[in-house]
């Protein structure tokens, strides 16, 4: 197996999920480092668009969203497992709930203290990515207070599933949910100011935090975006594993287009390469790098025939 490459960039949190990932699994890894706003120029002639974070690369396919990068890792390397059997679809569940209902109030809570310590243009951008107006930095701050009183109540959850002295968040052993709630949990660091005292009245929860950080970020060697976008032009995308379209799906060879589901305007466009009920995968042409496989997820995700 060549080493992965990974598109990310320090402070974000699902970087750190996909990091923490490539831990587990024991693997040496390759870092780009990607602005935290767009644009992306040396990350769009890959993706097609996608602009989110993190992205992993394996020569001219790249995979888009942890959650299919933890498919792709798990695919990859399946021991240990991200996901054992015993907590099968609680695992997935837990994870939807800690990257969504926890994840947004965190991030409004955490950006809302730091808010005057964000970098240029942050607020901004990530308004218009949420299909939102820019708010004065005088509304970011105030949001803080107004997400404190959300995350409080599923710190809670957290702590109440960790009370019965169980090391993970479903049992003995981690899971894939460990790894979502962690990276939400590990945000609360802040970029300047530290918000981490709201999970001092939790010790169990601050021993389970302490336990998954040291799984740490397997081998990392940093590259550049350049020698990233070489390695995509040297290569093709391998051959995809057998199609299963679902009812009304667009068939391997359709022209089709993909965008995350939540306000994102950038469609990415290409050719149906791979779609069964879990990824869809798009054949793109780019004149800087050639044939590239775009990997979505379909959960999360929206598509269209086009
Ligand atoms: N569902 C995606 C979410 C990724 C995401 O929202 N990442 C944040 C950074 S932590 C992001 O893309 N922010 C905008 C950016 O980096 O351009 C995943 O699991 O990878």
């Amino acid at each position: 197996m060549s080493e992965l490459i990974l598109h990310h960039y320090d402070f974000s949190n699902f970087a750190e999920k996909a990091r923490l990932m490539l831990g587990f699994k024991g693997l040496a890894w390759r870092g780009v480092e990607i602005p935290p706003i767009a644009p992306k120029p040396k990350l769009a002639p890959l993706t097609g668009g996608y602009r989110r974070t993190p992205v992993l690369q394996d020569g001219a396919d790249v995979w888009c969203d942890t959650n299919l990068i933890a498919r792709e890792l798990e695919r990859r390397v399946p021991l240990p497992t991200f996901y054992p059997r015993a907590t099968a679809g609680a695992d997935e569940a837990l994870t939807r709930w800690a990257e969504q209902q926890f994840m947004r109030p965190t991030a409004l809570y955490v950006s809302g203290i730091n808010a005057d310590h964000m970098p240029a243009g942050l607020h901004e951008d990530r308004a218009r990515l949420h299909g939102l107006p820019t708010p004065s930095i005088e509304a970011v701050r105030k949001a803080a207070i107004r997400n404190l009183h959300l995350v409080r109540p599923q710190i809670q959850w957290l702590a109440d599933m960790l009370a019965d002295g169980r090391p993970y968040l479903l049992g003995t052993v981690p899971c894939i949910a460990d790894f979502a709630a962690y990276h939400v949990v590990w945000f609360y660091r802040g970029r300047h100011i530290d918000c981490r005292a709201v999970f001092d009245p939790y010790p169990r929860l601050l021993a389970w935090r302490d336990r998954m950080a040291v799984i740490g970020h397997g081998r990392r060697t940093d590259i550049d975006a350049d020698t990233a976008l070489a390695e995509a032009r040297a290569a093709e995308p391998a051959p995809p594993r057998p199609s299963l379209p679902q009812e009304g799906d667009p068939k391997p060879g359709a022209p089709a287009r993909v965008r995350p589901a939540d306000n994102a305007k950038d469609w990415v466009e290409g050719k149906v390469l791979f779609i069964d009920a879990h990824e869809i995968a798009l054949l793109r042409h780019d004149p800087e790098v050639g044939d590239v496989a775009v990997h979505f997820p379909r959960l999360g995700y929206d598509w269209r025939s086009t």
